[in-house]
């Protein structure tokens, strides 16, 4: 049995879990709940960067997602999240663009969660935010390819990245982004496991 360290809410760790069931190794892969505050759990020993999600294979941490989910891939067969040829790379870099959206969109939720309101830089949260804005504006105008059977990492990153901006930010990007917004439904419907990972907390 796998361990995956993850919590209920992160959108990285969505896309592992995502990721498991549509290459079938959901039932191979047991979630651990894990607080990344927690100095004296194990998360710090496997990742140095304290960060979820990791998974723990046979003893060995694997770390990041994008990490994960190549592993995963590799242990199904290869070539079924992870395309082979050139398509390989627009789905990499499908990923790394929603990825990077999601890691803006973490630094902006942390600026208020662990920063005190008077030390907080609205010029450096506008930073981010305009990551995000820039990176939601390439999406609308070029969707992803809507999801026929079995998404690639680069459509399961962008359904997680707009998933978690749909629980920070109550859908607020929805309006601007009407195409984005009928990819992402498209995309819960080819794939159950996205309303099945969703956080009801
Ligand atoms: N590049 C990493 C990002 C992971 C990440 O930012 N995880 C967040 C939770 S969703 C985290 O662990 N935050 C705690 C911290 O940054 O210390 C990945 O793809 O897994």
């Amino acid at each position: 049995m796998m361990i995956l360290r993850s919590s209920p809410a992160s959108p990285f760790g969505r896309k592992v879990k995502i990721a498991a069931a549509v290459l079938g190794l959901s039932d191979r892969i047991e979630v651990a709940g894990t607080d990344t505050g927690d100095a004296e759990g194990p998360l710090r020993k496997e990742n140095p960067l304290g960060k979820i999600p990791v998974l723990i294979d046979q003893g060995k941490a694997i770390y990041d997602s994008r990490v994960i989910l190549e592993y995963l891939d590799h242990l199904a067969g290869g070539g079924k999240i992870v395309p082979a040829g050139a398509a390989r790379f627009d789905a990499l870099v499908l990923q790394a663009l929603a990825d990077g959206i999601l890691d803006a969109t973490i630094l902006r939720v942390y600026e208020v969660r662990h920063r005190p309101e008077e030390r907080r830089h609205p010029g450096w949260v506008e930073y981010q935010a305009g990551k995000v804005e820039r990176g939601l504006a390439a999406l609308e105008a070029s969707p992803p390819p809507p999801v026929s059977g079995r998404p690639h990492v680069g459509q399961i990153a962008v359904a997680c990245a707009l998933g978690y901006l749909d629980l920070r930010f109550e859908g607020a990007w929805r309006k601007d982004h009407p195409k984005l917004a009928a990819w992402l439904d498209g995309f819960a419907k080819a794939v159950p496991a996205f309303e099945a990972t969703r956080f009801k907390g």
